[in-house]
């Protein structure tokens, strides 16, 4: 009896801390707008949702498409829209944050493969405590807005 109950706790203490890393923050719909082919700059949109009890926060990207990988927001100065590069985006505990044109995105530069309309390409985000989460980032059409990710547009 004490061997079974030493193996499951052994058990627990392994595969708990996996567990909690891997459900923690959560990636939906990351996507990305289609830029012309001889573009040298994209940028990707995602929401992070934060299914933790602390507050996280997103401190660097990287993509194979890309050589330099930078969070950026767009600041409204004066009525200009204008980009500015972020050290980090904190996702609240148990929130939901976006980032989606108008607001932070991930900007891509010096592209060494430009992104192709209805291709993906991966993303990697690196988080302060959930650590890497890479995800596939789908190329949309520059006419899309990711407002109505809920409806279907393919005929
Ligand atoms: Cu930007």
């Amino acid at each position: 009896m004490l061997k079974i109950l030493t193996a499951l706790f052994i058990t627990i203490i392994v595969t708990t801390p996996t567990s909690v890393a891997a459900t923690a923050i959560e990636i939906d719909h990351p996507w990305s707008k289609a830029v012309p082919p001889t573009s040298k700059v994209a940028a990707a949109f995602l929401s992070i949702i934060n299914h933790s009890k602390i507050d996280d926060t997103l401190i660097a990207a990287r993509s194979p498409i890309a050589e330099i990988v930078e969070l950026h927001t767009l600041n409204n100065g004066n009525g200009l829209m204008q980009m500015r590069q972020v050290d980090a985006i904190t996702v609240t505990a148990e929130h939901q944050q976006q980032l989606e044109p108008g607001g932070f995105h991930v900007m891509l530069f010096n592209l060494t493969e430009v992104p192709i309309i209805d291709s993906h390409f991966p993303l990697t985000l690196i988080f302060k405590y959930a650590g890497e989460i890479t995800v596939d980032v789908a190329v949309k059409p520059a006419t899309y807005t990711g407002n109505e990710q809920a409806k279907m547009h393919h005929h």
